[in-house]
């Protein structure tokens, strides 16, 4: 093989189709039974999107944007798998996805890599791409007893295909991130009881879902070019650009009707519609004020609605979620809401799960939206060796340590779309895959006339990981202790912040300038020259 691509979700089926396209053998290896990624996996009650759907979605053939028909403003799990089994088999993908295959190892020999799977079987390939996702490894709180639950537990995840049937059950959840926030209000219809176990108080903004009518469909494509241009414009891949309008300028009733209508619109819009939302602390008070005046006006019990309200973070610090009926689904008589900040969960028992104070909490299903060890997670979870059997986990034992998030000193020939470093999950995720993919493509076109390896330099990787932090430290997203952005989320992880904040269209820059340049940063070397040192 060419290239052996890990993952079949949005990058993997992207990256296939881009190297079968460039005339290179490539195959994709997928420890799921289908496509999808994420998409795959997350089966959990609510899951949805939280990109609209006609964004949320490839852009590079106009006949597929124009052909394919989504049902609603935010696509559902169930519609992304489908859309994505579509594109599989409209570019006659399967042939080359092997399914059911985890990778257990890479190890770099002499001009390539030798992948291994989980069975002991070996495929070698020259260039090796990673297409594991930024939120594939779960992260199940390590909590003793958990073993002995009597009942059935599940992280969201990890949901099983069948479903999980809660009917009148006592079901507990912890974590009230994008994904808790969205279970909550499905759970709570046929559920028992619910109880939600939650850490930290989160904002969140209706997503305003609804069906999409025909017309909406046909004037959506209709502008298709512009909704495109206005994706690769945009600081994050959404189709819209930043206010210009300085709230803290306008009386108190004009901001007050500009967040109004910010709120009624929904969605990640709202951060949009409030120019320096993310780095003027003093418009961000402001935001995030007027959002915890919704939750005291939507949830009926004033206790209930003060521990629901965040004080320990600014607004979209913390990735925001966006939910359908989150914060009303407190005023149900069958939910309740357990401050486990205050009083933290020890352990598992048999029956449930017991706190710090000793008050034990009797449930029949225990559901972990726990979140994910991101962005590095799904890498280290390959045992990946790169020059000299030096191992990523080593490399990165101090947090990891890119060249544009697309390539690590010591590992030739590896590119990981979307890794650290990259844009990734601070941007409409199609929308940097696409970037990643395409600049990997032209770069392994170059590889294969020149016969050259490509390996990041130490130096710009350093130059690198200055300016991810640079770009983090002009924002606010590192005052959020506690959000998984730095890898606070994770036990042991080291303290790093992890995507790049400085804005997608800036980095699609940064990328091209270094293509322009003749790949400065990627130290090429003539093929059979064994190391950089040498
Ligand atoms: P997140 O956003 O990481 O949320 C996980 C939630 O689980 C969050 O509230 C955590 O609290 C909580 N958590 C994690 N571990 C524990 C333990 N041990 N005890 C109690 N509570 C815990 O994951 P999601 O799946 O919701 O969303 C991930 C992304 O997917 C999302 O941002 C979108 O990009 C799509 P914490 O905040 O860490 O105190």
């Amino acid at each position: 093989m060419d290239v052996l691509v890990i993952g079949a979700g949005f990058a993997g089926l992207y990256m296939l189709h881009r190297l079968r396209g460039l005339g290179f053998t490539a195959r994709v290896l997928e420890a799921a039974d289908g496509v999808g990624g994420t998409w795959y996996w997350n089966r959990y009650p609510g899951a949805r999107c939280d990109s609209e759907s006609y964004y949320y979605c490839y852009s590079f053939d106009p006949e597929l944007e124009q052909e394919w028909r989504w049902s609603e403003r935010y696509p559902g799990q169930e519609e992304i798998r489908g859309y994505l089994e579509h594109v599989t088999d409209r570019y006659d993908l399967r042939r080359d996805i092997e399914l059911g295959v985890r990778v257990a190892s890479a190890v770099r020999e002499d001009d390539g890599w030798v992948v291994t799977d989980t069975e002991g079987r070996e495929r070698r390939c020259r260039w090796l791409v990673t297409a594991v996702g930024c939120l594939s490894a779960a992260n199940v709180p390590d909590l003793a007893g958990l073993a002995d639950f009597a009942g059935e537990w599940h992280h969201t995840g990890r949901w099983p295909h069948e479903g999980v049937d809660v009917t009148g059950k006592r079901v507990g959840l912890v974590g009230t991130g994008s994904t808790g926030i969205q279970a909550v209000p499905v759970l709570a219809e046929s559920a028992g009881s619910l109880t939600v176990f939650q850490r930290t108080a989160n904002y969140s903004i209706p997503a305003r879902n609804a069906p999409l009518s025909e017309a909406e469909m046909a004037a959506t494509k209709a502008d298709y070019p512009e909704v495109r241009r206005l994706q690769r414009a945009s600081t994050n891949g959404h189709p819209y650009l930043v206010s210009d309008v300085d709230v803290l300028d306008l009386p108190d009733d004009e901001r007050r009707a500009l967040y109004e209508k910010a709120w009624d619109r929904g969605g990640l819009r709202f951060r949009a519609a409030v120019k320096d939302v993310l780095s003027d602390p003093a418009v961000n008070a402001s935001a995030s004020d007027f959002l915890r005046d919704k939750i005291r006006e939507t949830v009926a019990d004033p206790e209930t609605a003060e521990t629901l309200t965040p004080r320990d973070h600014p607004f979209a610090t913390k990735r925001p979620p966006i939910d359908s009926g989150y914060f009303e689904t407190y005023n149900r008589p069958n939910v309740a809401l357990v401050d486990v900040k205050a009083d933290p969960i020890t352990s598992v028992t048999p029956g449930g799960l017991r706190l710090e104070s000793g008050v034990e909490h009797e449930l029949d299903v225990l559901v972990f939206a726990t979140g994910f060890d991101a962005l590095t997670g799904p890498l280290l979870g390959i045992d990946i060796r790169g020059r000299d059997g030096v191992a990523l986990r080593d490399a990165w034992a101090d947090g990891p340590r890119t060249h544009l998030g697309l390539g690590v000193a010591g590992f030739p020939d590896l590119f990981t779309i979307t890794g650290p470093g990259s844009p990734s999950v601070l941007t409409n995720m199609p929308t940097a895959i696409e970037q990643h993919v395409d600049w990997i493509a032209d770069l392994l076109v170059r590889l294969r006339e020149t016969g050259e390896h490509a390996e990041p330099t130490p130096e710009a990787e350093e130059e690198w990981a200055a300016r991810v932090q640079e770009a983090a430290d002009a924002t606010l997203l590192p005052q959020a202790a506690s959000s998984w952005y730095l890898g606070a989320n994770v036990p042991g992880k080291p303290r790093v912040f992890l995507p790049f904040a400085g804005g997608m269209n800036h980095y699609r820059q940064r990328c091209d300038d270094e293509a322009a340049s003749g790949y400065p940063g990627f130290g090429l070397r003539p093929r059979g020259e064994s190391a950089r040192s040498a």
